[in-house]
């Protein structure tokens, strides 16, 4: 089979494609590495894995690409993922997170390439500040920044495009994702990584608010699984699902979790919340269980799997 990710150089696109490479199948990988690191997927790439460093916004290369390929599945995680960039540039963020999805659909459509699936990677950030818990797929959403807004609107575009004119698509929302090829360093990382980093290299970690705060963390290979069995399942149609674990942790316990691994103290610095964090949240995901999908790994497993591959 061959498969088109967007993204693919990115934290969560890196490990899917070097799961489809290993599962000896056909992959191209379009991203600018404006946030993706090449590194993530140097080793793998070669007969099997194809790479152009390009912008998803360029409409005429992706029309190209399409027209030239005909992929059997597309995964469109290629995004600017940073709720902060997006309110700091949101015209820009806006042209990557939904103008180019939507290019993709429409040359889909226009030009009637035959599909077996795409797939769209959505957010949590689309629930926003609702109260209610666990977030369900049908929970009330509350997109606050432009990130949400694209995000909540290009899922519907890929949900809608399925509905309208029979392409077959679905789109997942992803959780606190964690585990190996994100990049430490840039300041939109997932809290984990960030602390991972401050262990390794004996930074100060700069703890926003009272630690108390709870995330649902899942491990990327959980969630190429789960990206996986959405692809395969015929049910899976022109609908959306969280992945996650559906078990929150807070902060401070996962910080004792890494200092149990590590056998070092973390040293914090506390900091009041940031603007527009949440305290809680975490997913509701029965839909995706009624597929087949149980977790293979639980914070423990995943923590201790994560920082033997960093040591
Ligand atoms: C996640 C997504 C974000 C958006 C949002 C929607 C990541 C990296 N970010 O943000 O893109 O979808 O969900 O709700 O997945 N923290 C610290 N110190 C740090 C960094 C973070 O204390 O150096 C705290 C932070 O204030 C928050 C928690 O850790 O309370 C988790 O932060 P995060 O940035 O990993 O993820 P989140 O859920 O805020």
């Amino acid at each position: 089979m061959k498969y088109l990710v967007t993204g693919g150089a990115g934290f969560i696109g890196a490990n899917l494609v070097e799961y489809l490479v290993n599962a000896n199948e056909q992959v191209v990988v379009v991203d600018d590495l404006s946030m993706g690191q090449y590194q993530n997927i140097a080793a793998l790439v070669g007969d099997k894995l194809r790479f152009y460093k390009h912008s998803i916004t360029d409409d005429a290369f992706m029309t190209e690409l399409l027209l030239a390929e005909k992929f059997d599945y597309i995964i469109l995680l290629g995004a600017i993922a940073s709720v902060a960039d997006s309110i700091a540039r949101p015209m820009q963020t806006h042209q990557v997170n939904l103008e180019a999805n939507l290019h993709i659909l429409e040359t889909i459509r226009k030009n009637q390439l035959p599909l077996k699936k795409l797939l769209f990677a959505s957010s949590a950030a689309v629930y926003g500040n609702q109260g209610e818990l666990p977030k369900k797929e049908t929970s009330p959403i509350d997109p606050l920044s432009p990130y949400a807004i694209d995000k909540f609107a290009s899922e519907r575009y890929v949900i809608n495009y399925g509905k309208l004119y029979g392409l077959k698509t679905v789109a997942v929302r992803f959780f606190n994702v964690y585990g190996p090829k994100q990049n430490p360093a840039s300041p939109y990382s997932g809290v984990l990584s960030i602390i991972n980093d401050c262990l390794l290299n004996n930074k100060k970690f700069t703890m926003y608010g009272d630690g108390q705060q709870t995330r649902d963390f899942v491990y990327v290979k959980d969630v190429v699984i789960a990206l996986m069995l959405l692809l395969n399942e015929p049910t899976a149609l022109h609908d959306v699902y969280n992945i996650a674990t559906g078990t929150p942790t807070t902060l401070t316990e996962n910080i004792m979790a890494f200092e149990k691994v590590w056998h070092k103290k973390l040293v914090v610095q506390h900091e009041p919340s940031r603007a527009g964090d949440i305290q809680y949240s975490y997913a509701n995901i029965a839909k995706l269980k009624a597929l087949g999908f149980t977790p293979q790994y639980d914070i423990q497993e995943g923590l201790f799997e994560y920082i033997q591959q960093t040591k």
